[in-house]
């Protein structure tokens, strides 16, 4: 067999649960490979298992019991003899030692070498790795210093500094430091925090980059040395480190600077030898200065709005490179189209704290219709229990603009119905009609400190409501303009009384 032609990859194993699995489940359909799935107790009659070829019972419902048994679920794929294990995301996804016993067992993972989980999983090794490759990251720290040191060393960025656990990732260990007297204090405490969450009291301090955006850029690498970047997903838009919307393009983005961070993430990418489908973190400040901030080692939640954007099948992708092809797309024949965005659907009450809610659905309508589509691990009659993430389902709009995709999402929104447990449609209604998010000025900071579901349209005349709406897409459209994805600059149409007008006959 020619080497090109990679290794057969007849059936695969889907380590995971909900949208993620069913989403997995049916790239194997499209491709015409098998799928197991596997469930526990509280997932018998979860979508993921009626979906695919076979299932197998892995345990009772606590994750620690099921899905992150990694003997049980290699087991469980050496019974059905599925070649490969998709992860997902979460559960054993960024654990090396799986994707090292898979290799053992000679079942293919379909995510990164161990090598790179293992590089960038340590955020200082990630740090350093990428910085061999030229990357630019946060001022911070070396590796290994003493508190001694840290405590010298920090104050010489200027406060306020950042106090992150190198196990760390989606925030847990972190300390927020504003004067130089508390640092002793926050340093023992977040040693003390570090040491408790992840078996690993080693921190390191950064300058913390105030009213910065997240974006990340999405990566794929095939064994045959080639890595591309399809392009940015503005993430900013989150509360407690859980995202609720993310989109592609980023307002702030445009040609260049998408191709300077584009370049800095692939180098990213190559520095720890990665293979598969990554995200390279980066957090960009008010004057557009881009710093590398960690790597994922997965598919994303938020994969769809790349999907969208570049016609791109990313776990297509990942399943083509696993089995050791060369990837489809290149960065020269990938032309991204219109904007995208993503509203996480969870089952949690936005009026009462985002609390999770539990119990049937016992009605549900998804929306559908030009521009739409929703990755959901849900149904009517289905019981959502206690012990899982509360994402039910992802629902993600399309438009040739900002705009157009921004008003697809309010209709899809105004479309969905799920009666039976609370839901945080509300919360996304609520965020879409917002000034701040139709203009695109918000931060990683703006849900948490400005947004609020009791404060927005009050009571302004419905015709102030209008103006106001108008203004702020007007500037939204002008964010749009720079964020341009054609690549001859200056061909577009910059008219913004076409905007107005089309504005305009939409509210009519
Ligand atoms: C930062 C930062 C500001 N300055 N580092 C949050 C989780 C982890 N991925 C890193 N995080 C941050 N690191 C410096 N030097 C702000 C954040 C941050 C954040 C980043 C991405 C998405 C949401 C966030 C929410 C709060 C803080």
């Amino acid at each position: 067999m020619h080497a090109e032609q990679g290794q057969k990859i007849k059936k695969i194993l889907v380590a995971n649960r909900g949208e993620i699995a069913v989403r997995v489940i049916r790239a194997c359909r499209d491709l015409g490979i098998g799928s197991v799935a596997v469930y526990s107790d509280a997932d018998r009659a979860a979508l993921h298992v009626r979906y695919a070829d076979e299932a197998i019972h892995i345990g009772p419902p606590p994750p620690r019991e099921s899905y992150l048994l990694a003997e049980k679920i290699i087991a469980a794929a050496k019974k059905t003899g599925a070649d490969a294990i998709h992860p997902g995301y979460g559960f054993l996804s960024e654990r090396s030692f799986f994707a090292q016993m898979c290799a053992d067992e000679g079942i293919i993972f379909i995510g990164p070498p161990p090598k790179a989980i293992d590089l960038m999983g340590d955020k200082q090794t990630a740090r350093e790795t990428v910085k061999k490759n030229g990357v630019k990251v946060v001022p911070g720290t070396e590796p290994g210093e003493s508190d001694e040191n840290l405590l010298r060393i920090a104050p010489s960025f200027g406060f306020p500094v950042l106090i992150k656990a190198t196990a760390g990732g989606g925030g847990k260990g972190m300390r927020a430091v504003y004067r130089e007297e508390d640092l002793a204090e926050a340093l023992a405490s977040a040693r003390r925090e570090a040491e408790s969450a992840f078996g690993n009291g080693d921190v390191y301090i950064e300058k913390l980059l105030v009213g910065a955006r997240h974006i990340e850029f999405q990566i794929l690498a095939d064994q045959h040395g080639n890595t591309i970047h399809l392009g940015e997903r503005e993430c900013s838009i989150q509360r407690r480190h859980q995202k609720l919307v993310e989109e592609s393009p980023s307002v702030v983005m445009d040609v260049d600077l998408r191709e300077k961070m584009g370049k800095m993430a692939v180098a990213a990418a190559e520095s720890c030898g990665y293979v598969n489908a990554g995200t390279i973190e980066c957090l960009v400040d008010k004057d557009l200065n881009y710093y590398f901030l960690e790597m994922n080692t997965r598919l994303q939640v938020e994969h769809p709005v790349t999907e969208l954007v570049t016609g791109v099948d990313l776990v297509k992708e990942q399943i083509r490179i696993a089995r050791g092809r060369r990837m489809g797309p290149t960065e020269s024949f990938l032309h991204p189209k219109g904007h995208a965005i993503e509203c996480r659907i969870n089952a949690e009450d936005p009026y009462n704290g985002f609390i999770p809610s539990t119990g049937k659905i016992s009605t549900l309508l998804v929306p559908t219709g030009p521009g739409v589509r929703v990755d959901s691990g849900v149904y009517s009659g289905y019981e959502i229990t206690p012990y899982y993430d509360s994402m039910i389902a992802k629902l993600i709009c399309w438009g040739e603009d900002r705009g157009e995709a921004l008003l697809r999402m309010r209709r899809a929104l105004e479309e969905y119905t799920i009666m039976g447990v609370k839901h945080n449609i509300p919360f996304h209604q609520n965020l879409m009609s917002s000034f701040s998010f139709m203009a695109g000025k918000f931060d990683t900071k703006w849900v948490e400190d400005h947004f609020s579901m009791t404060t927005y349209e009050e009571d302004p005349s419905e015709q102030e409501l209008e103006t106001a709406a108008i203004a702020a897409t007007l500037f939204a459209h002008r964010q749009r303009q720079l964020a341009s994805q054609v690549v001859t600059k200056g061909e577009r149409d910059t008219s913004n009384w076409k905007w107005v007008g089309r504005w305009e006959r939409m509210h009519r």
